[in-house]
């Protein structure tokens, strides 16, 4: 079984195609969280996975990361209630957390981002796949969301990916975005006093892949380059090949204040790159060895 929190994007698999049977009872996807219905074993699942991820977080995370969640009504103990959470979150960056049965259409996520408002699964994930599932579960939402959410920064870029994103959709380069989306809020790094850390929710909720992002010699790391990453494919289904670090959060102010539009035109005709490749300009912090999926390839055969 694959070692890894969230395999996202792919309609097809979650039954959310466009004239599917699915019919959300609201408009805008969103449930009740239903906090008291959460059981003793839900709960024991969010303190396993919250205990573990503790543990490995500290001079892991980048201390931003870190500060947002000691602010949060966060616990190992019980799963997070949202509207404690939105709360805290409202008064620092104007953000609320609203429950969502799982992955939503394109078009409904990035409506609640580009209104602050993070979609997040109301479900937990079952404890014998801790280290696996498909949609993204309340700890990857909450956990790894979260506390990003709760710096100036981030809050604004990611409205602007929701902003961005339906404009993106029309003009038929969603895919585009949707890799920005992926190697910064899902598995960015970012130097802190010269050394990658964690500010990627994908990364920071996952027990193997936090170790892996930064201490295993297999993947790349490269500095992060818009024009570079929207051109890059990405793993859904397994660690990264690569990571693309930014040199500080305020990189993504910049990235959100960009008309993406030139970029989208000037790239229009580059060819994608595969996740493992490295650039003749890349700046290269680890030229990874590639072993880890060299292996996976090789036992595949
Ligand atoms: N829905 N709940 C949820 N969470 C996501 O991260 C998400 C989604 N729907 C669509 C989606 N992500 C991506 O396909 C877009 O970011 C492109
Ligand atoms: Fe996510």
């Amino acid at each position: 079984m694959l070692e890894q929190e969230q395999i996202t994007q792919d309609k097809s698999k979650h039954g959310l195609a466009a004239g599917d049977a699915f019919q959300p009872e609201r408009a805008d996807w969103t449930i009740d969280q239903g906090w008291d219905r959460y059981t003793a074993e839900e709960h024991g699942v969010w303190k396993t996975l919250f205990e573990r991820q503790t543990k490995l977080l500290p001079q892991r995370a980048c201390k931003e990361f870190v500060e947002g969640m000691k602010k949060l009504p966060i616990s190992a103990d019980k799963i997070p209630h949202f509207e404690q959470l939105s709360e805290v979150l409202m008064k620092h960056t104007g953000w609320q957390v609203v429950a969502v049965p799982g992955l939503v259409p394109d078009d409904v996520f990035f409506e609640h981002l580009a209104n602050r408002r993070f979609p997040a699964g109301q479900f937990i994930r079952k404890a014998h796949e801790l280290d696996y599932l498909e949609e993204p579960d309340v700890f990857h939402d909450v956990f790894g969301h979260v506390p990003m959410l709760m710096n100036p920064a981030i809050a604004d870029y990611i409205q602007a990916y929701g902003q961005g994103g339906l404009r993106a959709k029309e003009l038929g380069v969603l895919h585009r975005l949707a890799r920005v989306y992926w190697y910064t809020v899902e598995f960015g790094l970012v130097l802190e006093d010269g050394a990658p850390r964690i500010y990627g929710a994908g990364i920071a909720s996952s027990r193997t892949e936090s170790v892996f992002s930064l201490e295993d010699d297999s993947p790349n790391r490269i500095a992060f380059d818009l024009d570079r990453v929207m051109c890059t494919n990405y793993r859904i289904d397994d660690f990264q090949e690569s990571y693309f670090v930014i040199k500080d959060l305020d990189a993504l102010l910049e990235l959100a204040a960009i008309d993406f539009q030139p970029v989208y035109d000037r790239i229009a005709t580059r060819p994608d790159l595969d996740p493992g490749t490295i650039l003749a300009d890349d700046t290269v912090y680890h030229r990874g060895s590639g072993r880890y999926h060299a292996n996976k390839k090789s036992v595949a055969k």
